[in-house]
């Protein structure tokens, strides 16, 4: 029965269609933070770097995590001498670049923390790219600076 059961699991293995396989992932991330909310705040922040090595431009089109319910990818804009939050589709990564989402600039939105979220643990974020290609990686929770 076991023999026939792998026989089974084999050939329905070789007959799935090739679009479901999942990418092979070429992005490298680094410096990979998430702040610590502000007391009775359910949003907070997070950044890295991300490179591409590859020959071909990138995207990063989404961002998940058990840790939140929800994560929004942002940029800063001026409006009327303002600087404001958007949410944008997607964030470039040139190909053989970079791209910083940092303070002030390009970066994640974490909205409604799943579990306590406390300085030096730490919270997994799984990055989709255009290309059906994802990235899991654990970002750092700091603190954020005092104003
Ligand atoms: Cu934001």
């Amino acid at each position: 029965m076991k023999a026939l059961g792998l026989l089974l699991l084999g050939s329905f293995l070789f007959f799935l269609p090739p679009v479901a396989a999942v990418q092979p992932v070429s992005i490298e991330a680094d410096e990979v933070v998430v702040r610590v909310p502000m007391p009775g705040r359910t949003v907070t922040a997070g950044y890295l770097t991300l490179r591409n090595p590859s020959e071909q431009m990138r995207q990063l089109v989404a961002v998940q995590s058990d840790a939140f319910a929800r994560i929004e990818l942002h940029t800063h804009t001026h409006v009327d001498g303002m600087m404001r939050m958007v949410q944008v589709d997607a964030i470039d990564i040139p190909a053989s670049g970079k791209v910083a989402l940092q303070p002030g600039g390009l970066h994640l939105m974490l909205f409604e923390p799943q579990q306590s979220l406390e300085e030096n643990q730490s919270v997994p974020l799984q990055l989709q790219f255009d290309d059906g290609s994802q990235l899991q990686l654990d970002a750092r929770l700091v603190m954020p600076p005092r104003r």
